[in-house]
């Protein structure tokens, strides 16, 4: 595996000295806090005013200008910021190649006879990007004077994905309600919009789809378009795009046409005008997201055309106004007996080629949906002449929704790292998806948001560390999970390293913990119905087969998993051989992801020297233990963090030491009446019967669809 960079080798071209830590705990912890600053509350309080200039005068650069202005001390070496073309920085010849449009340098400069900071890039935003890098840089304890930084992002379009509906619920949501008002849209901008967009900015998020993939067709009505406006309006200085997510259906429902056949002519043409109309009022478009063709979506398959015909079809409509597709692979269909994990790359990969110049295929990281851990999916690297955009979840539909502390760093880094050998070594999830890998110019990652009305946006601190790892992973895929942990911690609870050590800490065993009480060794899918929160393994009786957890564990009196070798549905098949070669075998399949791929015995020999069923117990026992370890980390910060958030992460521990033990219970109790074993000595009884976890009901669990 490739050595991942550390966020000062990430950083600098030229080297970042002392990072020194300020061994102080920082004034405004005293202070309530109830998150709504994110990682950006001020940190150099004091009433002496930096020296910041900017050269030229735009919206972005007076944000960029008046950002540093309250952020940085006032002892820091004056700054300047200008574009890369600004005459007053033709003598330092500065060295643009491989800037990009949105890429910044930083670094000491004498200008107009002063000895300096500068900031710059080719554009607004890549100076806005690189005024975020000072700050980031000042509140990680660089010395600002040393400062020596060239960054551009390796990914094209860094998104997020809201999949917020009209009536302001948001699917899978869990911290509160959507942040578009709708209603009071166009005429009522809420400050919270700009305070998103900074919040965005300052990762380097450039693109904000505004609504729901389950899309409603109203959402592409004139009165929506507008209110769309209104939002691009509050994010464009940001360097931030808006994005809606269309219906396929709508030329019917908003058009009255009797067809949404790709092919014909009318439906077409009412796209193109549809794309006129919005860039009309939105001059800077990004372009469309669609979930065609699945979970009860409309789409060209309806009509018996393919997916490149029915994205083409869109493309054509945004192309003349610089707009891109982003067509969702997460496609299956009840009526395919086949593995449904194998169904998306059967249905794509055919298609490589035949796709638009600006479509993007947006695909999740695993071939199911979401889970706590997947392996990567088979169609990475399986079209090369495809731009292939990341789909990440953000919201933990299926990780304890806001209450349990997940850090998904490590999962992000988990799939980017993978290497899909389809290039040979090295050919990794992160080189396809930056189009390094096939050279395509074109690339995209999106996040689906975790954001909402709640006052610190993401319904718990800790969350708001998975919204930043999406961000910084986007703009460098390379970075680490543990190192963006660390960044995240000091810039959220201050530089104390006594905190900052047992955030990270917390953080980086938080996600393995949970796939270890959920589903250890591969297993997924095991929630209950609708909600997806709590265990159900034992669920049976949806209408759709491969909504049955029953269907991904296959648990009987003689074993458990999903055979997909050759003997089974031969999804492995769909990696390139050398990853299919490792897999086919479960000797050589890694053991986190034994049950994915096999159906093993209950006395299946692990390499620990346990049976398969003495390391399941263990590692559901380990899940437990770790959560409890993490509790206890966080109490011993107790004073050293603010009473609001302090006391707010500890009570959600609470909980989620609660619930990792439900979870554990119910799925032994529900393992041993299929398998018929005793725990190994040492491991405790399930709390209750069986019968008791197969009762619980969350009918008004938050989230669900609409
Ligand atoms: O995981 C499933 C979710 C749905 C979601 C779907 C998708 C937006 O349970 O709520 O719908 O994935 O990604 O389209």
């Amino acid at each position: 595996m490739k050595r991942r960079l550390s966020r000062i080798g990430a950083l600098t071209a030229a080297g970042l000295a002392g990072c020194i830590f300020a061994t102080a705990a920082m004034p405004e912890m005293a202070r309530a806090n109830d998150g709504y600053d994110l990682w950006l509350a001020p940190s150099a309080a004091g009433t002496a005013v930096p020296d910041v200039k900017i050269l030229s005068d735009s919206p972005t650069l007076r944000i960029a200008g008046d950002e540093l202005r309250r952020d940085l001390k006032a002892s820091a070496l004056p700054v300047v910021l200008a574009k890369a073309d600004d005459p007053a920085l033709a003598s330092l010849r500065l060295a643009t190649a491989g800037m990009g449009t949105e890429g910044y340098l930083i670094r000491p400069a004498t200008i107009a006879g002063r000895p300096s900071l500068l900031v710059t890039g080719r554009t607004d935003t890549a100076v806005l990007y690189g005024a975020f890098a000072v700050i980031r840089a000042q509140r990680t304890g660089a010395d600002l004077a040393q400062l020596n930084v060239a960054s551009a992002p390796k990914v094209k379009l860094r998104v997020l994905n809201h999949w917020d509906n009209l009536d302001g619920s948001v699917e899978r949501g869990y911290a509160g309600q959507s942040l578009w008002d709708w209603w009071t849209l166009p005429d009522f901008k809420d400050q919270r919009y700009t305070d998103y967009a900074r919040a965005n900015a300052s990762l380097g998020i450039n693109g904000v789809v505004l609504n729901n993939v389950n899309a409603k067709p109203e959402s592409l009505s004139a009165a929506y378009i507008a209110k769309a406006a209104a939002l691009a309006e509050v994010f464009r200085p940001w360097g931030i795009k808006v994005y809606l997510s269309a219906r396929f259906s709508a030329p019917i429902e908003l058009g009255g046409l009797k067809t949404a056949d790709p092919l014909d002519p009318q439906v077409a043409a009412w796209w193109q005008a549809k794309s006129a109309e919005i860039y009309r009022a939105i001059p800077d478009f990004g372009g469309f997201l669609v979930k065609a063709n699945s979970e009860g979506q409309p789409g060209p398959r309806d009509y018996h055309r393919s997916h490149a015909e029915g994205a083409n079809m869109l493309a054509a409509a945004v192309a003349p106004h610089g707009g891109v597709v982003m067509w969702r692979a997460f496609v299956y269909a009840e009526t395919d007996p086949d593995d449904r994990a194998k169904q998306a790359y059967t249905e794509f990969r055919p298609l490589d080629g035949k796709f638009a110049d600006n479509v993007l295929v947006q695909v999740k990281n695993g071939a199911i949906d979401f889970q706590p851990r997947e392996p990567f999916h088979p169609l990475f690297g399986a079209m090369p002449r495809t731009p292939m955009m990341l789909e990440l979840q953000i919201t933990k539909e299926y990780l304890g929704f806001a209450t349990h502390l997940a850090y998904l760093g490590p999962l992000f880094t988990e799939v980017l790292d993978a290497d899909t050998r389809t290039r040979g070594k090295g050919s990794t999830v992160a080189k396809v998806v930056d189009g390094a890998l096939d050279g395509h110019d074109l690339s995209g990652m999106a996040g689906v948001a975790n954001i909402g009305r709640d006052r610190d946006w993401s319904g718990s601190t800790f969350n708001q560390a998975n919204w930043y790892a999406f961000g910084r992973l986007a703009w460098n895929p390379a970075l680490s999970a543990d190192v963006i942990a660390r960044e995240w911690a000091e810039q959220t609870f201050g530089a104390d390293p006594r905190v900052v050590d047992a955030a990270t800490s917390i953080m980086m065993e938080s996600r393995e913990a949970l796939v270890d009480y959920t589903g250890p060794l591969g297993l997924a899918h095991l929630m209950d119905t609708g909600h997806h929160y709590g265990p159900g393994p034992w669920v049976d009786d949806l209408a759709r087969p491969e909504w049955n957890p029953t269907y991904y564990h296959k648990a009987d009196r003689n074993g458990i998993g999903f055979d997909r070798t050759r003997t089974g549905s031969n999804a492995i098949a769909q990696y390139a051989p050398a990853v299919a070669r490792r897999l086919a075998d479960p000797r050589t399949t890694p053991e986190e992801q034994l049950l994915w791929f096999h159906h093993l015995p209950w006395d299946w020999k692990m390499q620990s020297g346990r049976t398969l069923w003495e390391q399941m117990v263990s590692q559901y026992d380990r899940g437990v233990t770790t959560v409890e370890r993490m509790q206890a980390q966080w109490r011993d910060v107790k004073g050293l963090v603010d009473e609001e958030r302090w006391n707010k992460t500890a009570a959600y521990l609470q909980i989620q030491v609660k619930e990792a033990r439900w979870w554990r219970d119910a799925s032994l109790a529900y393992w041993m009446s299929v398998n018929g074993l005793s725990l190994p000595t040492g491991s405790a009884a399930p709390a209750h019967e069986l019968a008791w976890y197969k009762a619980q009901r969350f009918p008004l669990a938050p989230g669900q669809a609409h």
